[in-house]
């Protein structure tokens, strides 16, 4: 620690912050707005030079900022969607509420499949190809398991070093929200952010561990799993779930010596797939072979996610699955909420081990110890309802 300066947790660390988070924020000097450059420059605290901009824009500059497209105030919003402060949380809702009627015009493509398979790579030849095309491209990644030490934030950076220098195209690493569903909710403002500042397609990356590739998949219109060759048994560790999720499997490394290897993986893939239900009804999944290197591949499969665009777009079945996307999203944030709810509430902590040993020793059945664990939290909760109300009611004479 500095002398004479205290250090503090920032307000964007994880929750779950261990003693590896090394990262702290110095208090700053009075009168002086930006405090990294103010405690080093003393022309600053004289007056004799301006003080970079505040971290934190108002709610005017940031709307503002994002609609005209500007990446230094669409990178300072996604920030603020993704503090883990409450103070930040009613202006950061407030700033995506008046973005909202300018989003939902991107065309959503998630992409998921082992690690190594290629993602990376594929994602920045498609996104090269499709800015020099006139599309302006956002790249986004969804890795629960990301941290600011220890995630992929220098990871896809680097390896998409093109696209990431191009200015049609912008690029944000995972979120670091401790639980999936924090960084499902970030991710999903993030692309709206990005989507009213002009984006036109939106690319999903996830490494599609735990429930990461279900997260990605109830967030775009276009899912495709990238493999390897050999198929054959082992299945590269793919869970049979995914495919039934995919709208497209698309080979990669189809090159060099590979190609024909990859030529007899597309055929067992194409008669797995016979036997599993299409993720897109009406919409009939295939094998593709595509090389993220050679880029061989890569134009045919655009015109095939175009294809997939206009035909369900033409059936209702675009528009219907993203209606139901909201509604399913807008759900599962009331369960997360409520179980929050329940298992923080004091009470029903306090009677938990009870109520388990209980249950283990059976002198309660587990559906009765949920009806009194629910009936306590009731209470609990009416209780302070009415508490809140007295609170809030105007004297009576
Ligand atoms: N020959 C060949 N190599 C490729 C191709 N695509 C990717 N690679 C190589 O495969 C390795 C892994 O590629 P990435 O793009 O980082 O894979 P990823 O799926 O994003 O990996 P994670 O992000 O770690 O899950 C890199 O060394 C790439 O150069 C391809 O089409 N052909
Ligand atoms: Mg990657």
């Amino acid at each position: 620690m500095a002398d004479g300066y205290e250090v503090s947790k920032p307000e964007w660390a994880p929750e779950q912050a261990d003693s590896k988070f090394a990262c702290g924020v110095m208090s700053g000097i009075e009168g002086v707005r930006d405090t990294t450059v103010g405690n080093l420059n003393p022309a600053i605290r004289d007056g004799r030079l301006k003080p970079r901009r505040a971290m934190f824009l108002s709610e005017d500059e940031y709307v503002a900022g994002v609609l005209e497209g500007s990446r230094m105030a669409l990178s300072r919003a996604i920030t603020l969607i993704e503090s883990n402060s409450p103070r930040h949380f009613p202006k950061a809702q407030r700033v995506l509420q008046r973005l909202l009627p300018h989003t939902g015009n991107a065309l959503r493509i998630g992409i998921t499949g082992v690690p190594g398979a290629g993602k990376s790579t594929m994602i920045e030849a498609l996104g090269n190809m499709l800015c020099a095309e006139g599309h302006r491209v956002a790249v986004l990644t969804v890795d629960p398991t990301s941290t600011v030490t220890r995630g992929s934030i220098l990871g896809d950076k680097t390896r998409m070093g093109t696209l990431s220098r191009r200015p049609e195209a912008f690029i944000r690493p995972s979120p670091a929200g401790g639980t999936l569903g924090g960084v499902a909710r970030k991710s999903r403002e993030t692309m709206l952010l990005c989507e009213a500042a002009g984006y036109d397609v939106i690319i999903i990356e996830t490494v599609g561990v735990g429930q990461s590739e279900t997260t990605v998949r109830s967030m775009v219109d276009f899912f495709m799993l990238v493999v390897l060759t050999g198929a054959g048994d082992e299945l590269q560790g793919i869970k049979k779930g995914i495919m039934e999720l995919a709208d497209a499997i698309v080979i990669n490394k189809a090159d060099g010596d590979n190609l024909t290897k990859a030529q007899v993986a597309r055929g067992q893939y194409e008669r797995m797939i016979e036997y599993i239900r299409p993720a897109t009804p009406g919409w009939p999944t295939h094998a593709y072979l595509a090389s993220a290197v050679t880029h061989a591949g890569l134009k045919d499969l655009w015109d095939v996610i175009q294809v997939f665009r206009r035909m369900t777009t033409e059936s209702g079945v675009f528009t219907k699955r993203r209606d139901s996307q909201l509604l399913d999203w807008m759900h599962s944030m009331i369960d997360e909420h409520l179980h929050n709810l329940f298992f923080d509430d004091p009470v029903v902590n306090g009677r938990m081990p009870e109520v388990r040993d209980a249950v283990l020793l059976g002198r309660i059945s587990p559906t009765q110890a949920v009806a009194e664990l629910i009936s306590m939290f009731d209470v609990q909760r009416a209780a302070m309802r009415q508490g809140n109300l007295f609170r809030t009611q105007p004297e009576k004479r």
